[in-house]
């Protein structure tokens, strides 16, 4: 039997092309800061969930990797976890920014998720509305209706929070009837480590162009109390890139940059953890290990 109010739980992701604004539309829904995000294409790397909970739903949100043209092994990779991520939910939001015109990138993401759409709804969300008129709104709803069939379409912008309980309605409403799936609370769960990798890593991208966001990866080498301290954590990390060239332009001028990055990351990592860190970081060459597939793995790729 279905009553009107039953609890319901289940999964959500958001699809779109690079930099269309899934992660920050996940980390709004959520409440917090669990995936990282950037201008730069291809900042997401891996499925991260994020846990919305309601008193009548919890709403587990699957924040995946843009859908792109894969020039590299790991673009590929990147790839492949988006559409078994697919199968795995019980409603997709395709993501088109309202800035920008809809194109081949986005037809090709509605022929693969028309595939799905058989089995699973997806729901067309307009994002970043506060950066365009009314009248461009309506546009973007209008062309991104010729896309594909949607169960649903919803415009919205994360910046100024327009229509983010809409849009949850529109997700909730369609996961089925079922007991919550994680603790109160609990927001994430991606390990502290990765978190912290991946804040370093948003650190690191902000003022690098060209080949050089992709060519970034962060490790956690180890994670431990001060001796003979309890407010105080040392984290060393490595921030890996591609090329020697690469690796003078992240350190910088006299190691400028790279001081620049540590001590905007370990603000946000203070934060995160509640607790004063020491962030010991290092830059490593990792030759092309975008197209190498044992240092993919030794990456977590
Ligand atoms: N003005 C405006 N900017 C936004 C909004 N949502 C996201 N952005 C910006 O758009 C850029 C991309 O956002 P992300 O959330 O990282 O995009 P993404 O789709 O997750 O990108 P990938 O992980 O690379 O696929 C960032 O610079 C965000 O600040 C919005 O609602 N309004
Ligand atoms: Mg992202």
């Amino acid at each position: 039997m279905t009553s009107l109010d039953a609890h319901r739980s289940g999964f959500a992701c958001f699809v779109g092309r690079p930099n269309a604004g899934k992660s920050t539309l996940t980390n709004a829904l959520v409440g917090s800061k669990v995936a990282i995000t950037s201008s730069k294409p291809q900042t997401t790397r891996h499925a991260i969930r994020g846990i919305v909970h309601r008193p009548d739903a919890q709403l587990i949100i699957v924040d995946t990797p843009g859908l792109h043209r894969p020039r590299t092994l790991l673009g590929q990779r990147l790839n492949d976890l988006v559409y078994e991520t697919w199968s795995e939910v019980d409603v997709v939001g395709f993501c088109v920014p309202a800035d920008q015109k809809i194109g081949p990138g986005d037809r090709y993401i509605a022929e693969q998720l028309a595939k799905v759409a058989k089995r699973t709804p997806v729901i067309g969300v307009v994002t970043k509305t506060d950066l365009v008129g009314k009248q461009q709104v309506a546009e973007q709803l209008l062309a991104l209706q010729q896309v594909m069939e949607f169960a649903d379409l919803v415009p919205c912008s994360a910046v100024d929070s327009y229509q983010m309980d809409v849009l949850a309605d529109l997700l909730v409403g369609r996961l089925p009837e079922g007991p919550q799936l994680y603790p109160d609370g609990e927001l994430t769960d991606e390990p502290e480590t990765t978190l912290i990798a991946e804040l370093i890593r948003e650190a690191a991208l902000e003022g690098v162009r060209d080949e050089l966001p992709h060519s970034l990866a962060v490790g956690i080498e180890e994670m431990v109390p001060r001796e003979g301290r309890d407010d105080l954590i040392d984290v060393h990390a490595v921030i890996y890139v591609e090329r020697q060239s690469q690796k003078a332009i992240v350190i910088g001028r006299g190691g400028e940059r790279l001081r620049a990055v540590g001590s905007q990351a370990r603000k946000h990592i203070q934060a995160l953890l509640g607790s004063k860190i020491y962030l010991d970081l290092h830059v490593k060459v990792a030759k092309d290990w975008q197209r190498d597939p044992k240092q993919l793995r030794r990456l977590g790729f």
